[in-house]
């Protein structure tokens, strides 16, 4: 996994020409930019081989079936030119290594989210979240996605999942700090609209970029 600047974009627009704006202007400050069905439902999956050839992909489809669905999905767009792809764990253990078996296969990676950093995600998710980690870490992921909103989450997932590669996203909009995620075990942001939405992208990217360091 690319750990340079340490943040990843979520890019979450709608319009192609827009999103290949976004990707081009913000290469250099990020180390992938992640896309999901906001963008790939609007523009095509064509669009995920288009903004590869700017910056590496993760593809965030939280992919959550049966093993031979998430081997179709997971084949389907890492064809397509994405270096990552984001599956749900709490499918279970099968399904999570169908996504690890396939991304193998094609030199790719794959973080499992055990809880997400909504409120909602509280309710269930939450108290499953450390037998999810574990299940992934079990599965052979190369990493996992942990809330940002919850830094005391982050910590405790870090003492599951070990040295595997933890992305956080949930900061700015959603409420959560950079520092105290990067302070509480994550070893990336996920930033999508503080930077996407916001006036100038670029030195609202930097701002992170300078909280990060
Ligand atoms: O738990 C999660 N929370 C979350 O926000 C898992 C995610 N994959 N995301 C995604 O991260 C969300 O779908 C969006 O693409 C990005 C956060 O964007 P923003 O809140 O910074 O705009």
């Amino acid at each position: 996994m690319i750990l340079n600047s340490r943040l990843i974009l979520a890019l979450d627009v709608l319009s192609r020409d827009r999103a290949l704006h976004l990707a081009t202007a913000l290469k250099d400050r990020v180390d992938y930019v992640k896309v999901g069905y906001p963008l790939i439902l609007a523009a095509g999956l064509d669009i995920v081989g288009e903004i590869a050839r700017i910056a590496p992909v993760i593809a965030d489809l939280k992919i959550a079936d049966i093993p031979n669905t998430n081997t179709l999905i997971c084949e389907e767009v890492l064809d397509s030119g994405a270096a990552g792809i984001i599956a749900h764990a709490f499918v279970g253990r099968d399904s999570l290594s169908a996504c690890v078996e396939a991304a193998r296969e094609a030199g790719g990676l794959v973080f499992a989210v055990t809880e997400m950093s909504h409120p909602g995600a509280e309710e269930l998710m939450g108290p499953a979240a450390e037998r999810l980690a574990r299940m992934a870490a079990d599965c052979g992921v190369d990493g996992v996605v942990a809330p940002a909103t919850r830094p005391e989450r982050i910590s405790l997932v870090r003492s599951i999942v070990g040295e595997r590669a933890i992305i956080s996203p949930g900061v700015g909009v959603q409420g959560g700090s950079p520092s105290a995620a990067l302070k509480a075990g994550a070893d990336s942001l996920i930033v999508g609209r503080s930077i996407t939405e916001s006036p100038n992208p670029a030195a609202s990217a930097d701002a992170i970029l300078r909280e990060i360091r």
